[in-house]
């Protein structure tokens, strides 16, 4: 058995744990990460792609997005189209801020380039992955490396930053562990595709036979979701019958061109959650992004919490390490402060803009209604667009990270 011993041994290389063990990195104090899968695996993996400001404002802070400022595409707004009408909000006019599409395996990409380049450490393909002693001081992490050997990590503190299937939630006594959740009769059938983007901003589109949203990871790459029976698989989904239901559910939009067809390079289904366990600490361990929380993705909500809880989690242990730990003990309610807003939102948009299988002639007409006030009245879109772009952290990001450790 080979030990190790760091500060923060960080379970999970997804956006969470990156951005903890670079923002650590950054104020000196040190990490260890583990991940499941191969960084190939880990980098290709297609999800998230709309980030809010705060996120971009991170991944500038640690000196991670010089790619990103040349390759991602900013947007003033976005479309809503229901009615056979679209109809523009405008963030940038609104609330002073834009969104960015990046693509989450990009920004995986850019943090494990960077912290491999500046001397991290990150242990890919390891596996019997296990927690111990976090009610004490010295906590651990054991796990065995891609060859099989075994490794023991004593740490101050344990980040389980892995995803909704990982095993850091079941760290927290089941007696303290409350679970909250909701399940959508729905789901989405994802699609990549080598074409251009309908749009310039993405356009989320209620028709009576369902949801669709237009998005894009570059000016040749679209992606696009359809509302889907939440069994669906993607063998009923042949290319031709997916640009068919494209094309029905967006009709007769003369906002711009035409939707241009292309090879579709991935399809895959995603059910649709909601999804909060709290508290999100116990002892030493400590829990950020989906291992905590999950939302249904039509707010572009999850990787964001996902890296205001690195950030929180973050100066919360650099304080602690410094000697005052008040932050530290308030994490959980603080970052859930943070997530409940973002579920009700997600919650909100998604109920709002999806069929519903039990729905009645009065309840959609309420979905109309309610969309017609955010696009008819400026306080209906000042709030959502407050939402879409991002709710303020709990810490002002000079704290999380002053500027003179700017990169
Ligand atoms: P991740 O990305 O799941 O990373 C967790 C990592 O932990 C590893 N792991 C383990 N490692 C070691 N030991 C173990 N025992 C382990 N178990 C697991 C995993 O291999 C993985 O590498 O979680 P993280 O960092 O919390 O990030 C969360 C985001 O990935 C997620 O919330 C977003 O992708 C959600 N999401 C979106 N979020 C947005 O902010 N904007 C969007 O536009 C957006 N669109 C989406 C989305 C998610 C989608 N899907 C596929 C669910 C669109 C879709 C379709
Ligand atoms: C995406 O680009 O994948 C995306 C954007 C906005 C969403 C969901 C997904 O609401």
């Amino acid at each position: 058995m080979t030990q190790h011993t760091t500060q923060v041994a960080i379970i999970g290389a997804g956006p969470a744990g990156l951005m903890l063990s670079h923002l650590l990195a950054q104020r000196g104090v040190e990490s260890l990460v583990i991940e499941l899968r191969s960084r190939a695996y880990c980098e290709d993996r297609v999800r998230a792609g709309l980030l809010e400001q705060g996120s971009v404002d991170l991944l500038e802070r640690i000196g991670c997005a010089d790619r990103l400022h040349r390759e991602a595409m900013v947007h003033d707004g976005t479309w809503l189209r229901f009615g056979g009408v679209s109809h523009n909000i405008n963030f940038a006019d609104l609330t002073g801020k834009r969104v960015t599409i990046y693509g989450q395996q990009e920004i995986v990409k850019d943090l494990i380039a960077a912290r491999l380049d500046r001397g991290g450490s990150i242990a890919f393909e390891v596996s019997d992955v296990s927690i111990d002693g976090i009610d004490g001081e010295r906590p651990t992490v054991r796990y065995r490396d891609r060859d099989g050997a075994s490794h023991e990590i004593r740490a101050n503190y344990i980040a389980g930053c892995d995803g909704f299937h990982g095993i850091a939630r079941a760290g927290i006594p089941a007696s303290l562990l409350q679970i909250t959740e909701h399940a959508y009769p729905f789901a989405w059938l994802g699609i990549l595709a080598k074409s251009p983007p309908l749009r310039d901003e993405l356009v989320y589109v209620h028709t009576n036979d369902g949801f669709a949203l237009f998005t894009m990871r570059s000016p040749s790459v679209s992606r696009s979701y359809l509302q889907v029976d939440v069994d669906e698989t993607v063998d009923n989904w042949p290319d031709e019958r997916i640009w068919a239901e494209l094309r029905r559910r967006l009709g007769d939009d003369d906002t711009g061109p035409p939707l241009v067809e292309g090879e579709i390079m991935k399809k895959e289904v995603t059910p649709m959650r909601s999804f909060v366990a709290g508290p999100m600490q116990y002892g030493r361990l400590f829990l950020a992004g989906d291992a905590a929380h999950i939302v249904p993705p039509t707010g572009a909500k999850g990787m964001n919490l996902a890296l205001g809880d690195a950030a929180l989690l973050a100066v919360s242990i650099v304080e602690a390490e410094a000697g005052d730990d008040t932050l530290l003990h308030s994490y959980s309610r603080l970052a859930l402060d943070r997530v409940w807003k973002a579920e009700r939102f997600s919650y909100w948009m998604t109920t709002l803009m999806h069929v519903q299988h039990d729905s009645t002639p009065f309840r959609l007409q309420m979905q109309l209604s309610e969309m017609d006030y955010i696009c008819s009245s400026r306080a209906g879109a000042t709030a959502f667009a407050e939402n879409y772009i991002g709710l303020p952290y709990a810490v002002e990001l000079d704290r999380i990270l002053p500027p003179y450790a700017i990169v």
